[in-house]
């Protein structure tokens, strides 16, 4: 008999199921495809944000959509802690202002810093609390079964990754805007947060509407021809 296991179908025979996704003709995949890129060319990085509420659903939605990523073994190593406490926000925003302050004080180094001139980042993270809802994002680096046994996650970066991905894509979509933001390091967030020892934050993902007054940086995305190596 199989053992209870963290992963849904850990150890099952493949058993594969039908998959006939209805295909859509080239017009309408040209006219999807050029609009999703259209509208996903008008995502900007948000640091300041309006403090105006957003329906709670379309986060909980956006957060569906991340979680429908692919991942390694299909083993789903996300949590996501959505934190719209103003408490909590108070405390993240404290903790992360500390670390940050360390870190631009010299922490960084010149050359990150020189990266980062032309972002306009500093130590003062309003963002966090500001913004209506934090996503906090958790990597589960392994599954942490109830005897306290510790079993293998696998690629577990890249399926955080693409999981965060696939979230700032819905958020953008739904018309929200939203930080990628990494403080470092954030081994705070799983304490303030109380998660397990099996869990190591990702990013903390600020989510609202931008501030009325709200400026992003003048930066230029590279070109399709200069990320583009084609082998065809
Ligand atoms: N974590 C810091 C610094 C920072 C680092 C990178 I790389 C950025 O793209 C932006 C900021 C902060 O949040 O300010």
């Amino acid at each position: 008999m199989r053992e209870p296991h963290w992963t849904p179908n850990y150890g099952d025979p493949f058993e594969p199921v039908p998959y006939r996704p209805v295909r859509p003709s080239a017009d309408e995949s040209l006219t999807t495809a050029a609009e999703l890129r259209r509208r996903m060319d008008t995502r900007r990085t948000v640091r300041a944000f309006s403090t105006d509420p957003v329906p709670e659903q379309v986060v909980l939605d956006a957060i569906a959509v991340a979680a429908t990523a692919p991942s390694g073994a299909h083993q789903q190593p996300w949590t996501f802690v959505l934190v719209g406490d103003p408490g909590i926000k108070q405390r993240i925003r404290e903790a992360a202002e500390e670390e940050e302050r360390v870190s631009y004080e010299g922490r960084l180094g010149e050359e990150w810093l020189s990266a980062l001139r032309p972002l306009g980042t500093d130590a003062v993270k309003t963002h966090l609390t500001d913004a209506p809802y934090l996503i906090v994002v958790f990597q589960q680096r392994f599954y942490l079964d109830e005897e306290g046994g510790t079993h293998k996650h696998y690629y577990v970066d890249e399926s955080v990754g693409i999981a965060v991905g696939m979230l700032l894509t819905a958020l953008h979509l739904s018309g929200l805007a939203a930080l990628t933001h990494t403080p470092s390091p954030m081994r705070f967030l799983g304490e303030l947060l109380g998660r397990p020892r099996n869990e190591k934050a990702f990013a903390v993902i600020p989510v609202g509407y931008p501030a009325p007054d709200c400026v992003v940086p003048n930066l230029v995305r590279k070109s399709l021809d200069q990320v583009l190596v084609r082998v065809t």
